[in-house]
C-alpha cells in the first residue's frame, strides 16, 4: 500500500486563476509599453495557452499571427526582443500579485496548511517563471511561504516544458521520492500529460480555460478543492463521501 508522502502542485490555474488575473493582463500591458498593437483577448489567450511558457507563447503568436512583424531597430534578434517583452510582462505580473489582484483558489490555503500539520511534504512543479511563484506565494500565504515547499521546480530549470515530464521529474528527484508516494495537482491537459508521464497520479481542478479539455487519465477531476462550507463539484473519479479535498482523500487516492 503506497503511503502518501508529498503533494506536488502546478501553479497557474491550480493554486490561483493566474492566467485570467495576472498573466494575460501583464502580457497586454507589456505589449502596450513596447508600442505594439498586440492585444490578447481572453479567447485568443485561451488558444495560445496550448503553448507552455510565456516566451514560447509570444514566439508562437508572432509566427502564427504576425507574418510581417518588423523587429525594433534596437534589438539584434527576435529572441532578444521576446526576452525584453517577457521581462516587462513579469514585472507587471509581480505588481498585480503585490496589489492582491491574484487570490488563491478555494481550498488551496486550507489544504497546504493541513499537509504541513500532518507532515505531508510539499513541492511545486510549474512552467511559470520562479519570480512569479515567489510573488504569488508571498502575497497570498505570507513572507515565509516559499519555505513550505521543499522544491520549487519552475520555468527554465528544465530543458523541456509541459507536456514533457521534465519539471515533475525534477521535483521528484529533489524530493528523493517515488511517484507512487506522491500526488500531482494540475488544471490542464498539458499538465496532466506531464505529471502522468512522470508516473504521478494526478488530481485536476478545472477552470474556465480548461474545463473542456481531456482529463481521461486523471485520478480525480473536481471543480476546485472546495471548503467544508463550500463543497466541490465532482466531475469524475472516486471521491467517496468527501465533498472537499483534504489529506484523508489524498491518502485514499494515493493508496487506491
Ligand atoms: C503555465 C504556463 C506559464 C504561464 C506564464 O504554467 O504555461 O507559461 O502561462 O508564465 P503552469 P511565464 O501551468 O505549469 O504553472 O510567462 O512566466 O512562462
Amino acid at each position: 500500500m503506497a503511503q502518501l508522502k508529498a503533494l506536488i502542485f502546478d501553479v497557474d490555474g491550480t493554486l490561483a486563476e493566474t492566467e485570467r488575473d495576472g498573466h494575460r493582463p501583464a502580457f497586454n500591458q507589456a505589449f502596450a509599453d513596447a508600442g505594439l498593437d498586440w492585444h490578447w483577448s481572453a479567447e485568443r489567450y485561451g488558444e495560445l495557452l496550448e503553448v507552455s511558457g510565456g516566451k514560447e507563447r509570444i514566439r508562437a503568436f508572432v509566427q502564427q499571427s504576425q507574418p510581417n512583424f518588423v523587429l525594433p531597430s534596437d534589438f539584434t534578434d527576435l529572441d532578444a526582443f521576446i526576452r525584453h517583452l517577457h521581462a516587462t510582462k513579469t514585472s507587471y505580473y509581480k505588481q498585480y500579485a503585490a496589489a492582491g489582484k491574484i487570490p488563491l483558489r478555494p481550498g488551496v490555503e486550507r489544504l497546504l496548511n493541513e499537509a504541513k500539520a500532518k507532515g505531508v511534504r510539499l513541492a511545486i512543479a510549474t512552467t511559470t517563471t520562479p519570480a512569479n511563484v515567489q510573488a504569488l506565494l508571498e502575497n497570498t500565504l505570507g513572507p515565509n511561504s516559499l519555505d513550505w515547499f521543499e522544491v520549487i521546480a519552475a520555468g527554465d530549470m528544465v530543458p523541456h516544458k509541459k507536456p514533457a515530464p521534465d519539471i515533475f521529474e525534477y521535483a521528484l528527484a529533489h524530493l528523493k521520492l517515488s511517484p507512487e508516494n506522491c500526488l500531482a495537482f494540475e488544471d490542464t491537459n498539458n499538465g496532466l500529460l506531464s505529471a502522468t508521464q512522470a508516473g504521478l497520479k494526478t488530481i485536476i481542478t478545472v477552470n474556465d480555460y480548461t474545463r473542456q479539455q481531456d482529463f481521461s487519465d486523471a485520478t480525480l477531476v473536481i471543480s476546485d478543492f472546495g471548503e467544508p462550507d463550500a463543497p466541490f463539484h465532482l466531475i469524475s473519479g472516486p471521491a467517496g463521501t468527501a465533498n472537499y479535498f483534504d489529506i484523508a482523500l489524498a491518502q485514499a487516492l494515493c493508496t487506491a
